[in-house]
């Protein structure tokens, strides 16, 4: 059996959760032991991070890492393509949304709460992820990736772009969307294990994005 040490909200837990359901591979979900930050968890993931896997004596983290090991694992169902370029091209795709596009999103959660809430900081959080949206939609006029398929490095992006729907209305986050990334997240959303998962998902968005209300009198 699989385990993945995982909180609700985590935008990475997310992220492999739509690859496990694509590819139909049974999991356990569970909390970090010992909670998360806890030297019991960093005992097990000495960098703290989530998600990590444990499968028999391999305890994994990094939801990249997690990914390509289930792909070699679980080759059915593939999610990375077949040849060296192709399969080049989708990891670089992924690293545009690990370390651009998802990191201009996080830079916004410390403008979540209602209270302290700057909305010069929300203007500029904005200005910034449209800059990479802009990126990602030159990226995507040249992406050699069949289109039909659902890849390992779409995952992370369903994810990301369902959360910057959520700040757009929750913090009036401006956002300037590229004709191309919305046709890219429709087609994203139109793969059953991207649908499935947002749709459950919803709960944890909810919950963490309560604290963006304006508190009642
Ligand atoms: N690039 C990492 C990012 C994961 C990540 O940022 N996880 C957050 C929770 S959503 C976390 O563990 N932050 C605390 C830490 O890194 O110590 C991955 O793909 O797993």
């Amino acid at each position: 059996m699989l385990t993945i040490y995982a909180v609700p909200v985590s935008v990475y837990n997310a992220k492999l959760r739509i690859l496990l359901r694509h590819k139909g591979v049974p999991f356990t979900e569970l909390p970090p032991p010992g909670g998360y930050g806890s030297a019991e968890y960093k005992s097990l993931v000495p960098s703290g991070n989530l998600p990590a896997m444990v499968r028999g004596d391999l305890i994994l983290a990094d939801s990249e890492a997690i990914a390509e090991y289930i792909e070699e694992a679980f080759p059915d169902t593939p999610m990375l393509p077949d040849t060296i370029n192709l399969r080049a091209k989708a990891r670089e795709k992924s690293r545009l949304h690990d370390t651009r596009l998802e990191p201009a999103v996080r830079a916004i959660y410390p403008q979540v709460a209602y209270e302290g809430r700057d909305p010069e900081a929300v203007k500029a959080g904005g200005a910034a992820i449209s800059k990479h949206l802009q990126s990602l939609a030159l990226f995507l006029e040249t992406d050699p990736l069949d289109t039909k398929t659902l890849w390992m490095c779409d995952c992370g992006f369903a994810v990301t772009f369902a959360w910057i729907k959520a700040f757009e209305v929750a913090l009036d986050l401006p956002i300037d969307w590229p004709d191309t990334v919305l046709t890219y997240d429709a087609r994203l959303r139109s793969h059953t294990a991207v649908e499935q998962e947002l749709t459950q998902y919803q709960a944890a968005m909810d919950t963490y994005l309560e604290k963006a209300k304006r508190p009642s009198l």
